[in-house]
C-alpha cells in the first residue's frame, strides 16, 4: 500500500505540473482551464488525488460518498488488467455538474497517456476500452454546485482479433445491434479456400460518419492493397466487396465519442462463376439498386469475365 501511495502523490505531482496544451475540443478546454488554475489557488489541496489501484478480471468503483458528491476533489483510480487484455470501462450512473465537474480517462498508466474520454451533465457516456491494459480514470471537481457523481465497472477483455476460418458466415460489431465501444480496434481475418475469393455482403451499416471506420484489406494484414473504407448510416443499402485473394483482414476503429448500432456483414467463398451467380440470384432483381454503385470493380470485372463465356 505504501508503494501505492508513493506512485499516487507522484502521479498527482505530475499531474499538476502538466500543462494541457494540445487539447482542442471545447468541453475540454473549459476543463483544462479551470484545472489549470484550481490547483495552484491553495485551497482544496488536501483532497487531490486520492486514489485507488484496480486490478482484476472485473470490479466496479464510484465517486467518493455517490450518490453525493464533495466539492474540489482530485481523485484517480488506476486500472491494470492482464497484459494480454484490454478493459472495457462501463459507467453505469453518470450525474455531475455540467461543464464544471469531470470524468476523464487516459488510455494508459499515467496523464500523460492521451485522454480518450472527457465527460461532465448528465448522460452516461458509451462503453470505452484502452487500446492496452491499463486506464487511469480522473474525477475531478470544483468548488461551486454538486451532483450525485458517478459508478463505473470494468472489465478485462480479450484482444479485439478474431480468426474466421469458413467458407460462410456473419461477421458483426461488438455488441450488435447495441452500441458499439468506443476507441476501439477490432480485427476479423477471413480465410477461405485456396483459390476461392471472398464476397462481402455488409448488410447494415450505422457507423459516427468519417469517426467510426470499417476497413477492408484484400490480405492478412494492413500492409496488404486496401478494398474498401465504410463509415456512416448505410441501413437502406448493401454495400458489396470481394477479395482477389483467399484472405480479406476487416477492421473496425471507433473513435472516442458517439456509437452507433454498427455493423453486420455476411461473406460468401467460393470461385469466381460461384460468386458471380450467387450475386444475380441475390441482387438481379433486388429493390437495393444502390448497391450496384457500390459494386467493386472485383465483381464488375468477374461480371464482365461470365458475360464474355456466355
Ligand atoms: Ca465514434
Amino acid at each position: 500500500m505504501a508503494a501505492l501511495k508513493a506512485v499516487i502523490i507522484a502521479l498527482s505531482l505530475l499531474v499538476v505540473a502538466i500543462i494541457y496544451s494540445d487539447i482542442v475540443e471545447d468541453e475540454e478546454e473549459t476543463y483544462f482551464q479551470e484545472s489549470a488554475t484550481s490547483p495552484s489557488t491553495g485551497t482544496g489541496l488536501e483532497n487531490l488525488m486520492l486514489g485507488q489501484l484496480l486490478t482484476g478480471d472485473s470490479g466496479s468503483f464510484e465517486s467518493p460518498n455517490f450518490p453525493t458528491t464533495d466539492h474540489k476533489l482530485d481523485y484517480v483510480w488506476l486500472i491494470q488488467a492482464d497484459k494480454t487484455k484490454n478493459i472495457r470501462l462501463v459507467l453505469v450512473e453518470f450525474d455531475t455538474e455540467m461543464g464544471s465537474d469531470y470524468f476523464l480517462v487516459h488510455d494508459g498508466p499515467s496523464t500523460e497517456h492521451p485522454v480518450i474520454l472527457v465527460h461532465s451533465g448528465n448522460s452516461i457516456p458509451p462503453p470505452i476500452r484502452s487500446t492496452g491494459h491499463e486506464l487511469l480514470i480522473r474525477f475531478v471537481t470544483n468548488n461551486k454546485v454538486t451532483s450525485r457523481g458517478f459508478q463505473a465497472n470494468y472489465f478485462a477483455v480479450p484482444l479485439c482479433f478474431n480468426s474466421v476460418y469458413s467458407s460462410s458466415g456473419l461477421i458483426t460489431s461488438s455488441n450488435y445491434p447495441s452500441s458499439y465501444d468506443c476507441n476501439m480496434r477490432c480485427d476479423w481475418l477471413i480465410s477461405v479456400g485456396q483459390s476461392e475469393k471472398i464476397l462481402m455482403e455488409f448488410l447494415d451499416v450505422n457507423t459516427e460518419g468519417d469517426y467510426d471506420i470499417i476497413q477492408i484489406y484484400d490480405g492478412d494484414s494492413d500492409l496488404a492493397p486496401f478494398l474498401n473504407r465504410i463509415s456512416g448510416d448505410h441501413r437502406d443499402e448493401v454495400i458489396l466487396t470481394t477479395s482477389t485473394s483467399n484472405v480479406a483482414l476487416i477492421r473496425f476503429i471507433t473513435d472516442k465519442s458517439v456509437s452507433k448500432t454498427g455493423f453486420a456483414m455476411k461473406f460468401t467463398a467460393g470461385n469466381p462463376v460461384d460468386l458471380v451467380q450467387y450475386f444475380m440470384k441475390e441482387y438481379s432483381n433486388s429493390d437495393l439498386t444502390k448497391n450496384l454503385y457500390d459494386v467493386t470493380e472485383n465483381i464488375v470485372q468477374m461480371l464482365a469475365n461470365v458475360t464474355s463465356t456466355e
